[in-house]
């Protein structure tokens, strides 16, 4: 794919954002939000934090391995110079950044007890002092408003096919479009979704898209959709860069970084085994926040656990990628 026009964010990287500031006028802390004494600190101290979503714990992966996983990333996070902050309804509370009990209590009892939120979702959770996972879409928000500005995933919610019949599109994907200044580290987008009608939504939504030292769009299991990358960025500096730029151009929305899984499942056996769960979906007449839960698990089983451990993999890198933005962003600060 020919690249005639390569940016350079030299002349904004250059720039001093009164980041906190900022920050200050969009987030004084609602008295719902509950954050962890470390995340607390390194707020205030203008050092990194990542943000780290909950649903991929209790609706993403099977005991135990989605409590393996989830201690795991946190554990690259804080190697890596920053502080997890790990984003769950907890008691009707907001948390951002769980104790290692509210962790595994949330990884052990997961759907039975945990409530799948969405941002339509989050104020009946808090009224009714339930237990929430949070999606993308409501970590976001979360997050944001804890004055975090990066986010790491495995894979955003999208266009879901036959959406031009049921109109299931993920609030991800507007929720991208609406809350500033965050960067969101993913592996694309799984291939149960209609990869090209998302990517015409994030457009819609104004959302940037870019891919992280690759030129094409991953799919999550594989690097390479078929489809390119809307742009390319090739280090952490850069990403800021565009935080930075988005910032100064007054830019509602957050940016979405895309970053190809590195050690890929084996496409044929993972696309058999979407097209499976698809069906399978169709026919019970699966609709709603049931349908990407239920397709995750479908083909987590009919890969035999392959692309399960793709999926922990990629999660481990994006959160590898997230941590040297937000190590980036902090550097920018100072
Ligand atoms: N895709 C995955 N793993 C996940 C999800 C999506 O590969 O765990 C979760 C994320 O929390 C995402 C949510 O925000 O599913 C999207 O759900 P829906 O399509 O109902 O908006
Ligand atoms: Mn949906």
């Amino acid at each position: 794919m020919p690249r005639l026009y390569r940016p350079s964010f030299r002349h904004v990287q250059g720039m001093r954002i009164p980041w906190h500031r900022a920050i200050a006028r969009y987030a004084s802390l609602p008295r719902g939000l509950r954050l962890s004494s470390a995340v607390q600190a390194a707020l205030a101290a203008h050092k990194p934090v990542v943000a780290l979503e909950s649903t991929i714990i209790t609706h993403g992966m099977p005991f135990p391995t989605n409590l393996q996983t989830a201690r795991e990333v946190e554990k690259i996070v804080s190697a890596g110079g920053a502080t997890p902050a790990t984003i769950a309804v907890m008691d009707g509370h907001c948390c951002v950044g769980l104790s290692p009990s509210q962790l595994e209590a949330l990884a052990r009892e997961g759907p039975e007890r945990a409530i799948k939120c969405s941002r339509r979702d989050l104020s009946w959770a808090l009224m009714t002092r339930s237990w929430g996972a949070t999606t993308v879409a409501s970590t976001l928000h979360i997050a944001h408003l804890a004055g975090i500005r990066v986010f790491v995933t495995g894979g955003v919610g999208g266009v879901h096919r036959g959406a031009e019949e049921t109109l299931d599109i993920s609030a991800d994907l507007m929720e991208l479009g609406r809350v500033p200044n965050m960067a969101v580290v993913c592996a694309g987008v799984k291939s149960i979704l209609d990869i090209e009608k998302t990517l015409e939504v994030l457009e819609t939504q104004g959302v940037p898209v870019v891919g992280y030292r690759t030129d094409t769009f991953p799919a999550f299991f594989t690097p390479d959709s078929g489809l390119g990358a809307p742009s390319r960025v090739d280090s952490p500096e850069e990403v800021a860069g565009m935080l930075v730029a988005s910032l100064s151009a007054r830019l509602p929305g957050s940016i979405l970084v895309a970053v190809p899984n590195p050690a890929p499942a084996e496409a044929s056996a993972t696309q058999g085994a979407i097209d499976e769960a698809l069906h399978a979906a169709e026919t019970m007449g699966l609709r709603g926040q049931a349908v990407t839960p239920f397709l995750l698990e479908r083909v987590n089983k009919a890969t035999g656990g392959a692309s399960l451990r793709a999926n922990i993999e990629l999660v481990k890198n994006n959160a590898r990628v997230g941590t040297e933005i937000a190590v980036a962003i902090a550097a920018q600060e100072e």
